[in-house]
């Protein structure tokens, strides 16, 4: 990270400061984990609000002060507020304003210093100052470097929580290539924090509710493979999902089975959202086979080279037809 980075910024929290801090929409763990990591950070010395364009799974509930963080969705007036009256905005894991929907004219408008910290490609350049690395493994990883080059000292046991957890869910605990030595380096010193890894773990991840685990279930029975390509995807009607109990963020991870079969270097899974008219797409891929370009291309999306995502305004029987016709043109080009 850039000296001159951290340095910029702390010329402007010299005295106390309205900052509102904001991830994407639907934000997963490193999002969340982010913004309240800088919550934390700077809570005792300015005045500092989250606001969540929208809901988010019940798993992350556990992580300090997430009681604390505003909804767009529920209480718009408020969120606008704050917004308005922001002196400095944090833009955390997230690089366009598409990503927040419609959250983006009232940070477009507004007047603050809007400070980006994200991994994915492709930054827009709207802040004022940015931090985008997308080799990094997770915004969280980019966090703890931005707070520790600004006071380590005030890295507390809460912090650390919060970013431990990010690293752990965008790493796949620390199995996707993007884990560098620094991540690990990283972590090890999050241990030394506190942070009790066991009950991270078992927060994250051993606490669904039976139906998440039909919907798998489901998900895995649906799997199928695409002639001649290395390629797996899996489709999740809307009936599916209602018939067994669909809560937001279940079906986080599904997409990753399709990888653990031999051979195979790309998986897909297309999500009925028959309430938004939308059919939510998610890649994976490892090796030489990309899928932010193919998302960005075909399906309105974009993200990491082997992690991406995109959205298909068509049924879902005509999206898995697309997708078919187009994931050959992809890997043959
Ligand atoms: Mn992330």
């Amino acid at each position: 990270m850039n000296k001159s980075f951290v340095s910029n910024i702390k010329t402007h929290l010299l005295d106390r400061k309205k900052i509102v801090v904001i991830p994407h929409l639907s934000p997963d763990a490193d999002a969340l984990g982010s913004c309240l990591a800088i919550y934390h950070f700077f809570k005792n010395n300015h005045e500092v609000d989250i606001i969540s364009p929208n809901e988010y799974s019940e798993v992350l509930k556990f992580l300090p002060s997430e009681d604390e963080i505003n909804r767009f969705d529920l209480s718009k007036d408020k969120c606008v507020k704050l917004i308005n009256h922001a002196e400095i905005i944090f833009i955390l894991d997230f690089n366009n304003l598409n990503r927040v929907r419609k959250l983006s004219p009232y940070i477009k408008e507004s007047k603050a210093i809007k400070i980006m910290i994200d991994h994915h490609e492709s930054p827009d350049d709207f802040a004022t100052y940015a931090y985008c690395v997308p080799s990094m493994s997770s915004t969280c990883e980019m966090i703890y470097n931005f707070l520790s080059e600004y006071d380590k000292n005030l890295i507390d046991k809460d912090i650390a929580e919060c970013i431990y957890t990010g690293i752990v869910a965008d790493t796949g605990s620390f199995r996707f290539p993007s884990t560098s030595s620094n991540t690990l380096k990283i972590a090890s010193e999050l241990i030394d924090l506190g942070v009790e890894i066991d009950q991270i773990y078992q927060n994250l991840f051993n606490n669904f509710q039976f139906s998440r685990l039909k919907l798998l279930g489901k998900t895995l029975e649906n799997f199928k493979k695409v002639k001649d390509l290395p390629v797996m995807y899996s489709l999740l009607s809307d009936e599916d999902q209602k018939t067994n109990n669909y809560k937001k963020g279940d079906t986080e991870g599904f997409v990753n089975f399709g990888l653990s079969i031999e051979g195979i270097l790309c998986s897909v899974l297309m999500v009925e959202k028959k309430d938004e008219g939308v059919v939510k797409l998610s890649f994976r891929s490892k090796g030489k086979i990309s899928v932010n370009d193919f998302a960005e291309k075909f399906f309105n999306g974009g993200g990491h080279i082997h992690a991406a995502g995109g959205i298909s305004h068509l049924s879902l029987a005509e999206t898995e037809e697309k997708f078919l016709k187009d994931i050959l043109t992809h890997i043959k080009s």
